[in-house]
């Protein structure tokens, strides 16, 4: 356990829970004594922890105590490095509602949905393990005799994992998983907002069999902690996601060092509705993919171009839905939409919709800060619709991050398809219609890493490479079959049994 009791000024009344980074399996205080807290965006009131704040010297001994790690992971056999994943994926399961109920108290997203998350940990702990059996290389003829030709999967070393607060167990699993699998020790950096959930997913770790020192964790700011593990010579490749100007700083440090990065950054994804359309689907859909996790997904539906002909169903069938969904504490089953993360957030938010309305976009539903009653104690900002919005706006072309939406009209597929792909991000497009045809040319059409018909931009599973073109990320793609890419590098091996030497191109026979 990496905690103990702050204690406050008065003697013996203990405070809010200490934590340190985790290095070498240990606790450890940050060198200049530096701590932040993490708070319940339901409740700013409620410390959840208070933790080390890392600078360039404790970044530097976690990447030390992984690089003294690795050799002895790397060694240990694929097969036995996955029985360590799934047993972790056993104890998560076991542990699934406490560790939802943290997340709910770290973050904020609705219990139902903080399960998901787990869950979505759970599947990829799973998945990876059995990939330990078969991380198939090549055997190819050689061109000359007696002589094989292969390949092999290699570990890069020490990677450096920094991910966001918005999935705080699924997407550090998602990356720490496949890493680990492929036999790279890591210094994983979490978002300042939600420490505790990563900690908890590295004492999983530990527990199940990853050795001390395998994944060490450094907490703190980007700027600080991130900005020294991204610079840090010892660390061999960076796996970010996160916002689209980090990602891109990210990118320049790392190109100026030829160290290997893969980011995974912004969406503007949207829901196209056709004419023929099931809208009672569609209207179901879009609430749950823009308002589901209070919009803060890199896959929220904050655009929804809706054909002429589905408008007036549509939006009005919208509108009565989310008017009707609750907001509050995430823990409370009754509730529909919980709070947003931050009060700068929430500030952001708002910001947006004073910059809708002055485009001249209808402010339809929400628009507000909630307050009313205990909402006050949080950040809670009330599921905003927008209509009339058109393509080029800045809220249909930027990422807002929080519950607001915009209608946006269109007269045919062809400019929803034009519309769909009108942004500089290409994560996740979607298409409700009932005609094949439609169907068929919208997944061919739709410029995005993931294409959903009859589904909105929401609910990637781990069995699918998950990631986006154009500004979204930067080529890569995380979970799936290619899970494994971003962590490792191919060794070709020649063995030549024939007892002399054959040059090849030339002894060539
Ligand atoms: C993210 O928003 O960063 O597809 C990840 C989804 C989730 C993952 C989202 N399974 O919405």
């Amino acid at each position: 356990m990496t905690e103990t009791r702050t204690q406050t000024a008065e003697a013996g009344v203990s405070g809010p829970a200490f934590f340190g980074n985790h290095i070498r399996g240990q606790k450890a205080a940050a060198l200049s004594g530096a701590t932040f807290e993490s708070r319940n965006p339901a409740r700013r009131a409620e410390v959840v922890g208070v933790f080390a704040r890392s600078g360039a010297e404790d970044v530097d001994a976690a990447v030390r105590a992984a690089a003294a790690a690795q050799p002895g992971w790397r060694r240990t056999p694929w097969p036995a490095r996955g029985e360590a994943l799934l047993r972790a994926g056993l104890i998560l399961e076991r542990r699934k509602e406490e560790l939802a109920r943290l997340m709910t108290r770290e973050m904020g997203k609705v219990i139902t949905e903080a399960r998901g998350d787990v869950q979505e940990a759970i599947d990829m702990a799973k998945y990876i393990a059995g990939e330990a059996r078969r991380p198939f290389g090549e055997t190819v003829p050689s061109e000359l005799r007696d002589k094989w030709a292969m390949t092999m999967r290699q570990p890069l070393g020490v990677v450096g994992i920094i991910t966001p607060w918005n999935f705080p167990i699924a997407i550090p699993a998602w990356k720490l998983f496949p890493a680990l699998l492929a036999g790279n020790a890591v210094v994983f950096k979490p978002a300042e907002d939600t420490p505790l959930c990563a900690l908890r997913l590295v004492e999983v770790l530990e527990e199940a069999g990853v050795p001390a020192g395998v994944v060490n964790i450094i907490f703190g700011y980007g700027p600080e902690a991130g900005e020294a593990l991204l610079r840090h010579p010892g660390i061999a490749a960076i796996s970010f996601t996160g916002s689209v100007p980090t990602g891109r700083h990210i990118s320049e440090v790392c190109g100026g060092q030829l160290k290997r990065c893969s980011l995974e950054l912004g969406g503007k994804n949207a829901i196209v509705v056709m004419g023929d359309a099931d809208l009672e689907l569609a209207v179901e859909g879009a609430l749950w993919g823009a308002f589901g996790t209070s919009g803060q997904r890199c896959t929220a539906s904050s655009r929804l171009i809706i054909e002429r002909s589905a408008l007036e169903g549509f939006s009005g069938r919208l509108l009565e839905r989310a008017a009707a969904l609750r907001l509050g504490d995430g823990l409370d089953e009754n509730v529909d939409v919980g709070p947003v993360i931050n009060e700068k957030q929430l500030r952001r938010i708002h910001g947006y919709t004073e910059v809708g309305v002055a485009e001249g976009a209808q402010l339809l539903l929400g628009g507000e800060v909630a307050a009313e009653g205990s909402l006050g104690e949080g950040f809670f900002y009330r599921p905003t619709v927008f209509g009339e919005v058109r393509a080029g706006m800045r809220i249909e072309q930027e990422e807002i991050f929080g519950p607001t939406t915009a209608i946006i009209p269109v007269s045919s597929l062809d400019e929803a398809l034009t519309v769909a792909n009108g942004t500089v991000y290409g994560l996740s497009l979607a298409l409700y219609s009932n005609d094949l045809r439609t169907a068929f040319r919208a997944i061919e059409e739709l410029q995005a890493g993931i294409v959903y018909v009859n589904a909105p931009t929401i609910g990637a599973e781990i069995q699918l490479p998950f990631g986006g073109i154009k500004s979204t990320g930067n080529g890569h793609r995380e979970a799936g079959t290619v899970a494994l890419d971003q962590f490792s590098e191919w060794k070709s091996i020649y063995v030549d049994y024939s007892g002399r030497l054959q040059r090849a191109q030339i002894d060539v026979s």
